[in-house]
């Protein structure tokens, strides 16, 4: 951040910067400077236009205008995964990146009372030497869930048939809003449901590691489950982008054979009934936070 002094609290500033080559290239690594007293979590997206040629802007909205993607995520409390040896990010040349965009959260506004100026920010590694290895990030979103007023438990269900080239998850980050209870993903293969990650979305939004390695290979599903409550609302809850809305959202951070990799993937299909009745009982129970 070029030096900024947020005055209200919860306010989400972008700052855009141009890749400084025009060629392909390789995020290697990434250090975040970032105080916990001011800044509530911060992401860094890769995307071809940013939504302002500003120095800065508030970006409540979005980063960008067309699609982006998460490549890093920093939240209090939380320790920043790295990325394993031999993985890059693509960027630069073919990959649809241009541009890098910073989003900070600013929490309290009080931690701003003395004007001072803030540069909250990133340091990105990158390299022309070609990765054996490239990352990507495969999102489930759900589109269509609504969540009634009062009701205790309600899911949020998203499934897509894997068909790109053989995938390695190494991290995961979830995402809803206040009624998020849990979010777990799975891989489904021959009908046997294996875990992928399961967080509280209450808890800092960052991204976990994965704890028991796994294969994601083409036939597979990706199968993810939001626990929802409604309970303290007094009407219905849809998905949206203010905080009174709710999201249900699943990153997985992966790796794969650069020779055929896929960088950024996208499932938004609802998961049929039938295939979540087998879904093991963890996914129903609230992560306590
Ligand atoms: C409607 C919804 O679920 N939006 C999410 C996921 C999303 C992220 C990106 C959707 C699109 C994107 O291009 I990147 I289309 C969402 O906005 N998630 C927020 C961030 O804004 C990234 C989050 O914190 O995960
Ligand atoms: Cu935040
Ligand atoms: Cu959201």
């Amino acid at each position: 951040m070029p030096g900024v002094t947020p005055t209200e609290s919860d306010t989400y500033l972008c700052k855009s910067y141009r890749l400084p080559l025009e060629d392909e290239a390789y995020v290697v690594d990434f250090r975040p400077h970032a105080n916990m007293d001011t800044t509530h979590h911060m992401l860094l997206f890769g995307c071809n236009s940013p939504a302002s040629t500003d120095d800065y802007w508030d970006c409540g909205a979005g980063p960008c205008t067309d699609k982006s993607s998460i490549m890093y995520a920093w939240a209090r409390n939380a320790p920043p995964t790295k990325l394993p040896k031999g993985v890059g990010f693509k960027v630069g040349g073919n990959s649809g990146i241009k541009y890098f965009v910073l989003q900070v959260h600013y929490g309290d506004a009080k931690a701003f009372q003395d004007n001072h100026k803030d540069c909250t920010g990133v340091t990105v590694q990158i390299t022309p030497d070609r990765q054996p290895l490239i990352a990507g990030i495969y999102l489930s979103m759900s589109m269509d869930t609504v969540i009634p007023p009062g009701e205790k438990a309600v899911y949020s269900d998203i499934a897509c048939v894997y068909e790109k080239p053989t995938m390695h998850p190494f991290a995961y980050r979830v995402h809803t809003h206040q009624l998020g209870q849990v979010v777990s993903g799975f891989r489904i293969r021959n009908g046997k449901w294996t875990l992928i990650g399961r967080q509280s979305p209450q808890l800092p939004q960052a991204f976990y590691p994965v704890e028991e390695p796994l294969e994601i290979r083409p036939g597979d599903i990706i199968a993810t489950r939001c626990l929802f409550t409604g309970q303290g609302r007094t009407s219905n809850t849809y998905i949206g982008g203010t905080s009174s809305d709710e999201m249900c959202n699943l990153y997985i951070m992966y790796y794969m054979d650069a020779a055929r990799a896929s960088s950024y993937m996208t499932c938004v299909r609802t998961g049929d009934a039938k295939l979540f009745q087998d879904i093991p009982a963890i996914a129903n129970i609230p992560v306590p936070v």
